[in-house]
């Protein structure tokens, strides 16, 4: 046991009316919710980046958080690898997720960041075979290091797409190990700065030959857990190339892959991209693409990534609306991809953060559930389509009539539509009264 949470004790349920701030207000991880557990619907997680290898830096000043491990090598890897299992174990949360660097120092080599990296996945291997936190997701870092300013796999240098490649190689494997259920991709400098220096078409066939070897890759060890892209527009890129959901699965297309990935969606890239969270996970989910979630909300001021930790029930309600309605996420689960804010210095804060991110989401399911077991929301949306499932709808989508047999048809049966109602406001009134 390390000292770095002393004095805090595992997170419970004690229901709305607690007024206790570390403790649990409707995430009750055993409440059954349309037939399932809590904790198998959301299937949370916890993000080691965010909480155990961020410093609280911003564009204008470096460090503000203070950590035992901070500078120390792979000793503070090993420590921090302590403090983040008793962390998954004070939010009593199932899952974690980590990209490479996270967990261990990069080395001077690729072959000795990779030792490194599984040097602490052994450790990381031990505490998972006594404890209860699982793997959601493994990833590389292809973003951080200098080599990768121009993109890993969309790099005008092979070397780096080498380079990169031996990392992901080294990253899926361990994943797999870890018994991870996903691998994420998250394209942070596929993109560019400028076209002046940039050939489109070539960085796209790159990506695509990179995802193929992971494809082929996982298949070839026996990976059995979904390959997830995460879609994002901008930054740290002017322009990344999977900028949201209907991108990817257009670039998936073009490469014949959309069969072998899935997305992760996360919030905050969502608004970046001009999108509500919805519209994305609504996409994802018509396209049979929605694999997982990165939880998190945006400063909706601030116009970038400040991957704040969420807190609109009623957003979430709608997401849970179209995860519950496709069946739930299967090997997904929702990611805080989430952080405290810099001047949020204490371990306790850490606990804020998670706690108020899993009742959001609590009472997202909880509202989605609702929605769904009282109906009228399903009836008015069916009531709204209901002329395709019969007659002219019904033969036109069934590409029985020609353009000219439909305004034949028009001439004959005199058809003159009459406009109805959206009901928007309605419907948004709707909503609120399951949140
Ligand atoms: C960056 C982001 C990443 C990915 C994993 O915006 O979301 O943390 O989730 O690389
Ligand atoms: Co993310």
């Amino acid at each position: 046991m390390t000292d770095f949470f002393k004095g805090l004790s595992q997170v419970k349920y004690e229901g709305p009316d607690s007024t206790n701030p570390l403790a649990y207000r409707h995430y009750n991880k055993d409440e059954m919710v349309a037939g399932k557990r809590m904790e198998d619907h959301i299937r949370p997680a916890i993000a080691y980046w965010h909480s155990f290898a961020a410093e609280g830096g911003d564009p204008f000043g470096g460090r503000t958080f203070d950590r035992p491990w901070y500078d120390k090598g792979m000793e503070g890897a090993r420590l921090k690898a302590d403090v983040a299992f008793e962390f998954f174990d004070l939010l009593d949360v199932p899952f974690f997720c980590f990209h490479d660097v996270d967990i261990a120092p990069e080395g001077a080599t690729l072959a000795e960041s990779n030792r490194n990296v599984r040097e602490i996945g052994e450790i990381i291997a031990r505490k998972m075979e006594t404890g209860r936190t699982k793997l959601l997701w493994g990833t590389a870092n292809l973003f951080s290091n200098r080599r990768f300013m121009a993109g890993a796999a969309t790099n005008p240098d092979p070397e780096v797409f080498a380079y990169a490649a031996g990392q992901v190689k080294n990253v899926l494997e361990l994943t797999h190990e870890l018994g991870g259920e996903n691998y994420v991709l998250w394209g942070g400098r596929e993109g560019y700065e400028t076209l002046l220096n940039t050939r489109i078409g070539q960085e796209s066939d790159q990506m695509a030959r990179f995802l193929t070897l992971v494809i082929e890759h996982a298949k070839k060890i026996g990976f059995t857990g979904q390959i997830l892209i995460e879609p994002k527009p901008q930054e740290p890129t002017k322009h990344q190339y999977d900028y949201d959901v209907a991108t990817v699965y257009g670039f998936l297309q073009r490469y014949g892959l959309e069969k072998e990935v899935k997305c992760n969606i996360e919030v905050g890239h969502a608004f970046l991209a001009g999108h509500s969270f919805e519209h994305e996970l609504a996409v994802a989910s018509s396209l049979g693409m929605l694999g997982s979630v990165d939880a998190n909300r945006n400063d909706l001021q601030s116009g970038w990534d400040t991957d704040q930790f969420p807190n609109n029930p009623g957003e979430m309600a709608l997401a849970f609306y179209f995860i519950l309605k496709q069946g739930g996420l299967g090997k997904g689960g929702f990611n805080f991809d989430a952080k405290v804010r810099r001047q949020s210095l204490d371990p306790a804060d850490l606990l804020h953060g998670h706690i108020g991110g899993l009742d959001t989401l609590a009472r997202g399911l909880k509202g989605a559930a609702a929605m769904i077991a009282d109906g009228e929301f399903d009836r008015l949306l069916a009531e709204r389509y209901a002329g395709w499932d019969t007659g002219l709808g019904r033969d036109i989508l069934a590409g029985k009539l020609s353009l000219a047999d439909i305004a034949a048809r028009v001439e004959s049966d005199a058809i003159n539509p009459q406009p109805r109602s959206g009901r928007q406001e309605y419907l948004e009134n709707l909503v609120n009264r399951f949140v």
